[in-house]
């Protein structure tokens, strides 16, 4: 019921005649109470600010803010809202499983590395698939993300590893007993544009999700987080990783890869993820910053959405639909979001000075697109200390009329999804703060 209401407000209206219809006041009143599309109902709120530190100190100058005010923030994001992650694992080791340097019809250089976790060549482990653009040479600036469905769903080419993981059922990519089939090659296309990266003179970075922690509630027994439990413990602590944490904790990882393989520019990488895996790129970026460039597709709720509008997707649906993602004692705030010591505009705000694009879908009313824009203006002042010019708009701009400032934002036509309009504006982007000449 929920898939279908946040697809569109109209069925929500929907629902709700149903309900009335069949005599379920209860959960008529659940609807209507629960989700806000109504712009004159979003609640007044304050944002907290993010130059101001917890003892009241104003922040005035690019030292303050590294040495105190933003070490400050992002331990409250660590504490309740994403939980804690560990560092790199002492034992972690690379293998590269293929290399084709002749992929795409000889566009590309295609390669799989595997990162293993553990000593164990068995053990857990989670594989990049890469592709490189023959025709620019090494090192090569990249994009970075991980994918819903596979590496396998990002192109048909048939030398991509079928994935033999987990996968959430979907019948649209060719999932079938929770697994990945022939049928699931080149799925997710559409939303990765391989070539279009390639011929702008990127490379692409993807990772399965999965591999680094299935996307089900099963108290955290699988994926990455039991690898680091200490004796005796068997979930994480309230203010321990979640699932949101560990797929940005494998990223990371990757991005360890990444500085290793001469061929690649990992100065130059950006961090780019839709929805879910949106959240997860924020997240990323704001701990890791080794990440050049981070880049929110339509991450909405607990992503670059300001929590207090409760427009949308709500603190208290987040956490009760999907009780993993977050850490236990983001919980606390179930319908008191004004209690939150952060909102989303400080988790934009970690980033800063590096480029980052906020994106959004003027469909996607359930990520709440005008919260996106006013946490991306929310992170403007700290951009503007730092000595850039920030989110260079004060109102939303036009629909498909991108922002190009050092944070970067747009809303385009559309539905929730990643379009070839939305990889246009990053690879643009990415040349401009980059300072690579564009191609055409
Ligand atoms: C939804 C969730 C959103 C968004 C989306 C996705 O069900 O409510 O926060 O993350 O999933 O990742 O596709």
């Amino acid at each position: 019921m929920w898939a279908a209401i946040k697809k569109s407000p109209a069925n929500l209206s929907l629902v709700i005649a149903t309900a009335v219809a069949f005599g379920l006041p209860g959960l008529a009143r659940a609807c209507q109470d629960e989700v806000n599309y109504d712009e004159s109902k979003v609640p007044k709120y304050t944002l907290p600010d993010p130059l101001v530190c917890l003892d009241g100190t104003p922040v005035r100058d690019a030292k303050t803010w590294f040495e105190k005010r933003r070490p400050e923030i992002l331990e409250l994001f660590r504490k309740y809202v994403y939980g804690r992650s560990p560092g790199r694992p002492a034992d972690m080791w690379f293998e590269t499983t293929s290399v084709d340097e002749n992929a795409l019809g000889g566009k590309a250089i295609r390669k799989e590395v595997t990162v293993h976790f553990t000593k164990r060549p068995d053990g857990p482990a989670m594989h990049i698939l890469i592709y490189l653009p023959k025709d620019v040479p090494p090192p090569v600036p990249m994009f970075m993300g991980l994918n819903f469905y596979g590496n396998h769903t990002v192109h048909p080419d048939p030398g991509i590893t079928l994935s033999k993981a987990w996968m959430r059922p979907n019948k649209d990519y060719g999932i079938v007993d929770n697994r990945a089939t022939e049928a699931s090659r080149g799925r997710a296309a559409q939303q990765w544009q391989v070539e279009k990266i390639l011929s702008r003179g990127y490379g692409l970075a993807t990772i399965y999700y999965g591999d680094i922690d299935p996307d089900f509630d099963d108290g955290f027994q699988n994926g990455v987080h039991p690898l680091f439990y200490r004796p005796g413990q068997t979930r994480p602590a309230p203010d321990e990783w979640g699932s949101i944490s560990a797929w940005a904790w494998g990223l990371s990882r990757a991005m360890d890869y990444l500085e290793t393989d001469p061929q690649i520019d990992a100065k130059r990488v950006a961090v780019m993820g839709h929805s879910r895996l949106g959240k997860t790129a924020l997240w990323a970026g704001a701990q890791d910053e080794r990440f050049a460039i981070v880049i929110s597709n339509n991450s909405g709720c607990g992503g670059a959405a300001l929590s207090r509008r409760r427009f949308g997707e709500t603190v208290r649906r987040i956490n009760t639909a999907f009780p993993h993602w977050f850490c236990q004692n983001f919980k606390q705030f179930n319908d008191r979001e004004d209690e939150l010591p952060v909102d989303q505009h400080m988790l934009i705000a970690l980033i800063a000075p590096r480029p980052v694009y906020v994106a959004s879908a003027e469909e996607d009313l359930w990520a709440d697109p005008r919260g996106e824009f006013l946490a991306a203006k929310g992170a403007d002042p700290v951009y503007r200390l730092l000595g850039t010019d920030g989110l260079a708009v004060d109102e939303m701009p036009p629909l498909d009329k991108p922002v190009m400032s050092r944070i970067g934002y747009h809303i385009r036509r559309g539905k929730h999804d990643v379009t070839e309009f939305d990889w246009e504006q990053y690879l643009t982007f990415a040349d401009i703060h980059f300072g690579r000449k564009p191609r055409p």
